[in-house]
């Protein structure tokens, strides 16, 4: 496995200096956050961010994300246009030697919470989600933002996308999911590019928007669509996870076997009611994931993919993206290279 840290860029209060020093840390997850959702990333601006991030000793792999425009989720309007962009995309990123790009499919919303900084019993703040709290929110009021959101809808905008979204129920997602991968994994394989779609966080439905990379029954289908190495997965351990529905080191095993798991997403949640969760330090014993079986899972199948420590609670009066602080995060990439560790030397492998 190799380990990695996601960066936000320049204006990341952690810097790459702080990520280089972290036991064990190879490689940056990151993207481009000034080209708008849909347009071309161009050569030069992938250059530069490659360079930023080699000059700091760190590796240039992995894109999270490139995401997908509305109109492709929707199969509407300029829908062609973007899916050769994104072409474009996944070649200029396999010139700049990116093997991995992580994407997801979720209607409108990115990861959701219903509270961004929840205090826990040790004084910690932690992402939450209760159930009954989003069913009280408004998603058209703009009450909420978060790290993966676009933020560049106004409210008419999200008006316009709502209605849009009553005429796709899931298997019309599903038929625009299918329409895009066709189109793209022929692009990946030639450009030597693993795509990695993240789970929808979380596993269901919300605001009446449909979300279908959910379950193990729906990964199944989704990687019979284009039964290729390139069309893989984001394994995101917190968000599959949340659904109590979900086996994780079940699917972590069953996945990287058939080595269709190229990114790892490593975290713990609690599992607080139906439909309700919080997010926890790493450790098995915070949450409701086993994360050592998870690891063995991966060390069992040979895994050789990239592994990032995911959202870590704010911690020592640390303040930022939420989710995305240094501290907890460290911490939990720690965590995460001892398991490895102990594997390495317990099976007697290198
Ligand atoms: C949340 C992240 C997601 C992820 C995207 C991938 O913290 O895991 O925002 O980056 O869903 O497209």
């Amino acid at each position: 496995m190799k380990l990695s840290f996601r960066w936000y860029g320049l204006d990341d209060p952690v810097t790459l200096q702080n990520i280089r020093q972290i036991p064990t840390m190879e490689s940056i997850v990151t993207a481009i956050y000034d080209v708008p959702v849909g347009e071309v990333w161009e050569m030069e601006k992938i250059n530069d961010l490659k360079q930023v991030v080699e000059d700091s000793g760190l590796k240039f792999d992995v894109i999270e994300s490139v995401p997908v425009h509305e109109d492709i989720k929707l199969g509407i309007g300029k829908r062609d246009e973007y899916i050769e962009n994104y072409k474009t995309n996944i070649r200029n990123l396999g010139k700049a030697g990116i093997e991995v790009i992580c994407y997801n499919f979720m209607p409108v919303f990115d990861w959701t919470r219903s509270e961004l900084n929840k205090e826990l019993e040790d004084g910690s703040t932690a992402l939450v989600y209760y159930q009954d709290e989003v069913d009280k929110m408004d998603p058209l009021k703009g009450e909420l933002s978060l790290p993966g959101w676009d933020s560049s809808y106004t409210k008419e905008d999200l008006e316009e996308l709502f209605a849009e979204y009553k005429k796709v129920d899931k298997e019309k997602l599903w038929e625009n999911l299918e329409y895009f991968l066709k189109e793209i994994i022929p692009v990946a394989e030639e450009s030597g590019v693993k795509m990695a779609i993240h789970p929808d966080d979380p596993p269901w439905s919300i605001f009446g928007l449909p979300r279908i990379i959910t379950t193990e029954e729906n990964i199944d289908r989704f990687l019979k669509i284009v039964d290729s190495e390139y069309n893989g997965l984001t394994l995101c351990t917190g968000s599959l996870g949340s659904g109590s529905f979900n086996d994780i080191p079940a699917m972590v095993d069953k996945y990287a076997a058939m080595n269709r798991i190229h990114f790892m997403h490593i975290r713990n949640i609690k599992l607080t009611g139906e439909r309700s969760f919080e997010e926890t330090a790493h450790p098995s014993s915070y949450g409701s994931l086993d994360i050592v079986k998870i690891m063995e899972a991966l060390y069992k199948n040979d895994f050789d993919g990239y592994i990032r420590p995911d959202h870590g609670r704010m911690i020592w009066d640390e303040t930022g993206r939420p989710g995305y602080g240094l501290y907890d995060r460290a911490l939990g990439s720690t965590y995460i290279a001892g398991i490895w560790e102990t594997l390495e030397k317990t099976y007697n492998k290198e």
